[in-house]
């Protein structure tokens, strides 16, 4: 089977890595997994202890759990197409840099206000938790522009797999209302042009289960339970 994407939904993190994938041209499948209820059961977690989204299932069967890993396990499959770098080299040293940053800091900035709405908490918990969750994400947006220093694109002179990755993190911001991305001007203009990109489009509409066209290699959904089934049979 081709490799296969295990992608988390409503507006999971997966999203970078879906786009990564479109980038690379080479044919993948994808499964959705609905969050909580199926990422944190027992047949994904089969796959992936954690019980997390996302996941890579190699086309030799092999898994890849963790957005770092997953991106640069497809990155090194990119380097001849323009999409990473080779390790070893400067332009390696930034992605990685980037990514961790975008993984780490950037990531977990929105934990906070994710918990307010994912658990119950009482009202003062509440507004203690958005207020820290917002700071964190107005600071991590200063940092972030800074890093961008003005250029086009996250890493070097184009996009790269950590524009991929910072789109899928990007937009909860607007859904979290913690920032106006317009007070970030260079990440204004990275999101606005990261959005008209057909792959970050078809990402989307994966998401929202609308009709779209792969500018990649997608060949179609799996469902879980097929996939499970077909490890069995090996
Ligand atoms: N460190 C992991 C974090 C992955 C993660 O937190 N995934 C979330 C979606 S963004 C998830 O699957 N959550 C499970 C759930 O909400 O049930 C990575 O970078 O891949």
């Amino acid at each position: 089977m081709e490799p296969v994407l295990f992608y988390g939904v409503p507006e999971g993190c997966s999203f970078g890595s879906i786009v990564a994938l479109e980038w690379l041209g080479r044919p993948y499948r994808l499964c959705r997994i609905q969050m909580p209820e199926v990422a944190s059961g027992d047949d994904f977690r089969r796959l992936n202890p954690v019980g997390e989204t996302p996941t890579l299932m190699t086309s030799d069967g092999q898994l890849v759990s963790e957005s770092l890993a997953i991106l640069n396990h497809i990155a090194a499959l990119g380097i001849d197409s323009g999409l990473a770098f080779a390790q070893g080299s400067q332009e390696f040293d930034r992605l990685n840099q980037m990514l961790a940053f975008l993984n780490t800091s950037y990531f977990n900035a929105f934990s906070p206000l994710w918990h307010v709405i994912e658990h119950e908490v009482d009202r003062s918990t509440k507004d203690v938790l958005t207020a820290y969750g917002r700071a964190n994400v107005q600071k991590t947006h200063a940092q972030l522009e800074a890093m961008l220093g003005g250029r086009d694109w996250l890493v070097g002179d184009r996009r790269s797999l950590a524009d991929a990755y910072f789109m899928g993190i990007a937009r909860w911001a607007d859904f979290h209302q913690a920032i106006d991305r317009r007070d970030y001007p260079g990440l204004n203009r990275l999101y606005e042009r990261m959005a008209s990109d057909p792959a970050v489009r078809f990402a989307h509409a994966i998401e929202h289960e609308e009709p779209t066209r792969s500018s990649g290699g997608f060949m179609g959904h799996v469902s879980l339970d097929e996939v499970l089934a077909a490890r069995q049979a090996r």
